[in-house]
Formats: C-alpha cells, sequence, structure tokens
C-alpha cells in the first residue's frame, strides 16, 4: 500500500508542504479547499470562520463573484502589456483611485513590500531635488515595532531581531523612534530628514492603537518641517477599520499613502503608493518601474475590488461590526484577557503572560471552527472579512467565549 494512502486527506498535503517547501511559516495545520465570503471549507469538507482574512487581503470576503467576473472577463483580452506599452485599464483605474484616496496621482506595484520601497525611493529622490538635503544623506525616520515588509531595506529597519538575523548588511539613513511619541518625532528631525513613515495602527506588532490625535500631531510637525508624512495602509486601509483610510479619523492627507492586500481583494498582488504632485513629480521616466506594474489584469481586478468595497458599503459594515465585535469580546469575563484594542474590524486581543501565549487559543479555536492567528506570542487578531454579517459574528462568539475561558 502506497505511504500516502494510509495519511487523511490534509496530512497528505502537509506532508507534501513539510517535505518540498521552504520552513518559512508555522501555519495552523488547516488545508483550505474552497472559500466564500467568511467562510473557508477544508480538503475534509470541515468549514471555519476565517478571522484572518489573509491579513487584511480579503476585505471584500474570500473569491468575490464580482471581482472573479472582471478578472476573467478581462484575462479573455489581455493580461500583461508591460509599461512600455499602455492599455486601457490602468488610466480608468488611476482615475478611480484618485477619487476615493483623493491623490492626485498613483504609483502602481505588486507585492506591498514594493509600493513601500517605492515609497522610500520618492521620499529620498524628494528630499534631494526639491528640499535640498545633500545626496546620500537622507534620512527616513520609523517606529519601534514597525512592519512594512521584508525586503533588505525594509528590514533594515525592523525592531523584530528575528526579521534581521541572519540577512546584514544593512540598508541605512534610517532612525528608530518609539510609536506613538510625537515628541520623539520632534527631537529626531534634523535638516537631512526627508520622511516619517508609519502604520497607522500597528497590525503585525499586536493591533497597538496610537493615543487619539498623535497622527494629526504628527502631520503636522511633519508639514511644519518639511518632512513627508508616509502613510503605510497595506492593512489597516481599504475600509478595515471602518472609514476608507485610518488617516480619515483624524482627517490627515499623508504626503505617501501607501496601499496593498485588499487593492486587489484576494486575487491578484495589486499595491500602489499614492502622492501629489510635487511628491510624485521627482519620478521621471525611467526612475522606477517593474514588469507587472500596473499591468492590465491587475488594474481590472483592483478596479473591480474597489468598487465592491464602495457599493457594498463595507467601511460602514466594518465601522459597525467592528464595535459590535469588540464590545462583546470585551464583555467576555476571561482571567486570560489583558486587553481587548483595535478599530473597526481589525481588532487584537492581548493575554496576559500567564496564558501561556495565544497559540494554544489559536489552536482551540481552530477545532471549533474559527480561524485566528496569534500576533506577537500573547495576542489574538480578529480581522474577518468585511462582508461579516451580525448572526455570523454570533456564531463565532458562540465558540470564542468557551475559549477564552478554558484554563
Ligand atoms: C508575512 C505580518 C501582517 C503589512 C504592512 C507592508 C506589508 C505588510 C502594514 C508588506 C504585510 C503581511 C506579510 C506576511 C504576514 C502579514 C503580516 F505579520 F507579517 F506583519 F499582516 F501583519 N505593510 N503583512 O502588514 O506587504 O509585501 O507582504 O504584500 O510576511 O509573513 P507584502
Amino acid at each position: 500500500m502506497q505511504k500516502e494512502e494510509i495519511l487523511t486527506r490534509a496530512e497528505h498535503f502537509i506532508a507534501l508542504e513539510e517535505q518540498y517547501g521552504a520552513h518559512n511559516y508555522h501555519p495552523l495545520d488547516v488545508v483550505i479547499h474552497d472559500a466564500s465570503g467568511v467562510w473557508v471549507t477544508d480538503v475534509e469538507g470541515k468549514r471555519y470562520l476565517d478571522c484572518l482574512s489573509a491579513y487584511s487581503a480579503v476585505n471584500q470576503g474570500h473569491a468575490h463573484p464580482k471581482i472573479r467576473e472582471a478578472l476573467i472577463a478581462q484575462s479573455h483580452k489581455v493580461t500583461l502589456t508591460a509599461r512600455a506599452f499602455r492599455n486601457d485599464q490602468l488610466g480608468p483605474f488611476y482615475k478611480e483611485l484618485c477619487e476615493i484616496s483623493r491623490y492626485q496621482r498613483v504609483l502602481p506595484m505588486n507585492s506591498g513590500a514594493e509600493a513601500v520601497e517605492t515609497a522610500i525611493k520618492m521620499a529620498r529622490k524628494w528630499g534631494y531635488k526639491i528640499k535640498g538635503v545633500p545626496e546620500g544623506m537622507a534620512e527616513i525616520i520609523v517606529c519601534a515595532g514597525n512592519f512594512h515588509g521584508r525586503t533588505t531595506t525594509i528590514i533594515s529597519f525592523s525592531t523584530e531581531a528575528q526579521y534581521k538575523d541572519g540577512f546584514g548588511p544593512f540598508t541605512p539613513g534610517f532612525k528608530v523612534i518609539p510609536y506613538g511619541d510625537a515628541d520623539a518625532l520632534e527631537a529626531a528631525i534634523t535638516p537631512n530628514t526627508v520622511g516619517f513613515l508609519i502604520e497607522p495602527i500597528q497590525g503585525e506588532n499586536g493591533v497597538i492603537v496610537p493615543p487619539h490625535g498623535w497622527l494629526k500631531q504628527v502631520a503636522e510637525i511633519c508639514k511644519r518641517e518639511r518632512v513627508l508624512l508616509i502613510n503605510d495602509e497595506i492593512q489597516t486601509g481599504l475600509c478595515r477599520t471602518g472609514k476608507w483610510f485610518v488617516q480619515d479619523y483624524e482627517n490627515v492627507h499623508a504626503d505617501i499613502l501607501i496601499l496593498g492586500k485588499a487593492l486587489s481583494g484576494g486575487f491578484y498582488p495589486v499595491s500602489a503608493a499614492l502622492a501629489d504632485n510635487e511628491v510624485m513629480g521627482v519620478f521621471q521616466p525611467g526612475d522606477h518601474g517593474s514588469t507587472f506594474g500596473g499591468n492590465p489584469l491587475a488594474a481590472t481586478v483592483a478596479r473591480a475590488a474597489l468598487r465592491v468595497l464602495a457599493e457594498e458599503n463595507l467601511a460602514e459594515n466594518a465601522f459597525e461590526m467592528g464595535a459590535y465585535l469588540r464590545a462583546q469580546l470585551e464583555g467576555i469575563p476571561s482571567a486570560h484577557t489583558k486587553e481587548v484594542r483595535g478599530r473597526g474590524l481589525l481588532i487584537g486581543v492581548e493575554l496576559n503572560a500567564e496564558a501561556g501565549g495565544a497559540r494554544r487559543f489559536c489552536e482551540a479555536l481552530r477545532d471549533r471552527g474559527v480561524l485566528a492567528k496569534e500576533t506577537h506570542v500573547n495576542t489574538i487578531r480578529f480581522a474577518p472579512p468585511l462582508v461579516i454579517t451580525r448572526e455570523e459574528i454570533d456564531w463565532a462568539l458562540e465558540q470564542i467565549r468557551p475559549v477564552l475561558m478554558m484554563p
């Protein structure tokens, strides 16, 4: 008998991943076969309510039919032209994204990290060409606990030892200050500072929400000191926190806004750096680019993904359902719960150290049909697709309550 015949279907797929794949992740052992809305089904037919949303890339719900239809239709026409030529999807995508975001220009890329790298290059070039910083001297300030991607330059300014271990030498020109501390920003700025790169809520660091008014404060400091505010909303943007962007809560218009993940609804890697004419104008033809950046398939998918967010009022639903879910989570009398925090449907439940880490709670949730992922050891992230209904939240809470109450 073939060895694999005695494995369950899930074990079979897990064994293949373990034997042939790099071990750069430690996933929960759930082998997903298909998905729709907030639900995913594994290879053995078990259903789970997804509370991760592929790290906020499927805000629209899994495999949204309207985005799929757009992708299939475009795939029968043209998928990739390279930017050596033009196509009939990119301009309309630019216009629609600019109207939604209220920025004047878009530079399209693929992964979030590529869009962050684009923003770093844009800020540096603006520093040299517009602000007059001496060549090679540009400084960008970042926050402790940041997560902006996995490229060598981006992990150069990470404060997470594991993300840097073994990957040096690192890119210079970055300064780290405490998150949420406007005075520290004031003190760190020099005449060579060209940008301040932030997440308006730190996702990977455990759903860390800065003090109310911090975003407005740092925007004012950046404006006064001629430093570009660079707002990475790859995870928090596109309705996740109850508004189109977190910066909308404080009427902030960052000099550069970075988007990704849900910009494609999970169908295709699409990211973008947005800015107004002065800053985006530093790029001349040939300065920067990407083979797939701005391809017609990506543009079509992104247009459909944005349309779904707007037409289904997903920011409003995230605001209402997020408030409800958070209140219910706060009401669970668990001795393990240290703090419930977040905005909209980006919620973190931080557990006391004595709880022994969030992983075992995520495994218990998995056994009850709820998929959630721990972040930074002690925090369970609850970030379901924004299409979630109150009934689906109530079903999830029936599983979450006993798990948070377990010893
Ligand atoms: C992994 C984390 C989340 C991001 C922000 C840029 C990027 C991300 C705010 C880069 C990506 C992903 C990456 C993925 C897991 C996930 C993650 F835990 F790693 F940090 F969401 F919190 N800015 N986040 O959250 O975008 O290049 O990945 O498209 O690397 O394990 P990307």
